[in-house]
């Protein structure tokens, strides 16, 4: 149980905005209300002004008396304009009434304690935030509403009734024991690992390094070299006019957002392919092996990417997934054709650090959501491992009709925990230590 103490957080992003919204949550709230308004405490939204250095700063404060809010506590969210002077003098005149800073994670720990969310859920919102593709995006919205815990519990309760009938087939004798009901039973079990399957849908399974790698790769002279440097912020890998400059791969340290990564910069790789491709079939298996794949491309070298890409698609088909289209050079104008692969995409330029540092929040999301486990919760991490026992159970040769069943019997069991989501206080510790301040 979190311990009782009046807390605040930024809600919105730290940045220069037009209103940032704090959230002030915990008993002392009807007390600090005054700070901002001289209605009495009571639910209502109301417009208000707050004393700061600065001077009088207006604002908008609801109060929320417990238990119909986000914590359960009693909270204030207090709306003001979005200058981060004007929020750090705040932020410090709640310290200063004795208002302690949240850390991260800790609004929605209490909604869990509260019960005003599931763990399933709350996981879920952090998945949402930190989602960088479609599929993921569909499972987190899925756990949010509660349509994947809804799903698993239909599908645990039929698990139940083959795991009872198992049990019930070794109660008669070797006549009675008819080979018919075992096959049925074999069959029921291979349907329901399918549906298994199909809800926990094409979540990667790969083996996550300690630092991943972002590998830029693509054609000579594709700019992937200048991109490099960009990204690194540091002259580290040379670049020139003459196709083939980069022929061993460069690689660096690099940090985006709060995620460490190496980068590598490859040599080119197309129809061109300078010393008769001699580099070509390392950084190929660099490209196929990396966490996250730049497949940089320049005006004109649309289809010796798009020819490039099937290549290491063949090699690993999960890699699309996980790679973005960057089209360079964006300075030279002209519009970039869409890519033929459906990918993300994302136009720089090198030259004029156009779209540069967009492209550095996108790989510090993509970053953070496989920090996260993929962004996994518990829910669907006990319900990978039933899967992976219903596997066993279904597995060729068959295995004795006993073994099957108990493996049924640890799956359910499994499914039983992922459903009720009890997590010790360490496990939560870790899962909330996930969120940002102010979640
Ligand atoms: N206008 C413009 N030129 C660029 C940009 N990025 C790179 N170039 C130029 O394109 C040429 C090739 O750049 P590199 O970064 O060496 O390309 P690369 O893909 O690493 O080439 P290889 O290592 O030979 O495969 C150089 O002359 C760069 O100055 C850009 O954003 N805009
Ligand atoms: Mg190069």
């Amino acid at each position: 149980m979190t311990s009782r103490q009046t807390m605040f957080a930024l809600a919105t992003p730290p940045m220069a905005c037009l209103a940032a919204m704090l959230r002030v949550s915990g008993p002392d709230a009807p007390a600090l209300a005054p700070i901002f308004t001289n209605r009495k405490w009571q639910r209502c939204c109301a417009r208000g002004s707050i004393d700061l250095p600065v001077g009088p700063v207006p604002c908008i404060v609801w109060m929320l008396p417990a238990p119909n809010t986000l914590t359960g506590e009693d909270t204030l969210e207090v709306l003001v304009p979005g200058h981060l002077e004007i929020v750090r003098d705040l932020e410090q005149r709640l310290r200063d009434a004795g208002c302690r800073d949240a850390e991260p994670g800790r609004f929605t720990r209490l909604s869990v304690e509260a019960g005003k969310l599931s763990l399933t859920q709350a996981e879920a919102t952090l998945a949402l935030v930190t989602a960088s593709d479609d599929e993921s995006r569909r499972r987190a919205l899925a756990d949010l509403t509660g349509e994947s815990a809804r799903r698993m519990a239909a599908l645990t309760e039929e698990l139940r009734e083959v795991s009872a009938r198992f049990e019930m087939s070794f109660d008669f004798s070797e006549e009675e024991h008819a080979p018919a009901d075992e096959d049925r039973l074999f069959h029921d079990v291979r349907l329901l690992t399918a549906e298994l399957r199909d809800l926990l849908g094409s979540e990667q399974s790969r083996v996550q390094r300690e630092v991943p790698t972002i590998a830029l790769f693509g054609p000579p002279n594709a700019g992937k070299s200048s991109l490099f440097n960009a990204l690194a912020q540091q002259t580290r890998s040379l670049v020139s006019d003459t196709p083939g400059t980069t022929r061993d791969a460069v690689e660096t340290a690099v940090m985006f957002g709060s995620n460490r990564c190496t980068l590598v910069d490859l040599c080119g790789v197309g129809e061109r392919d300078a010393d008769s491709g001699r580099f070509s079939e390392s950084a190929r298996q660099r490209a196929v092996t990396s966490d996250v794949l730049l497949l940089v491309c320049a005006p004109g070298q649309v289809a010796d990417c798009a020819r490039e890409l099937t290549v290491l698609a063949g090699r690993d088909s999960a890699l699309p997934s996980r790679t973005f289209w960057v089209h360079s050079m964006a300075d030279l104008g002209g519009e970039s054709p869409a890519n033929p692969c459906g990918l993300p995409e994302q136009r720089v330029s090198a030259a004029s650090g156009a779209g540069v540092s967009d492209l550095q929040f996108r790989l510090a999301m993509r970053l953070a959501e496989r920090a996260t486990g993929g962004a996994t919760s518990l829910l669907r991490r006990k319900a990978r491992e039933a899967l992976d026992l219903l596997t066993a159970a279904n597995a060729e040769p068959a295995v004795p009709p006993e073994v099957a069943a108990s493996d049924v019997r640890r799956a359910l069991a499994l499914l039983d925990q992922a459903l009720l989501s009890q997590a010790p206080g360490e496990v939560l510790d870790l899962i909330f230590s996930r969120f940002c301040i102010g979640k």
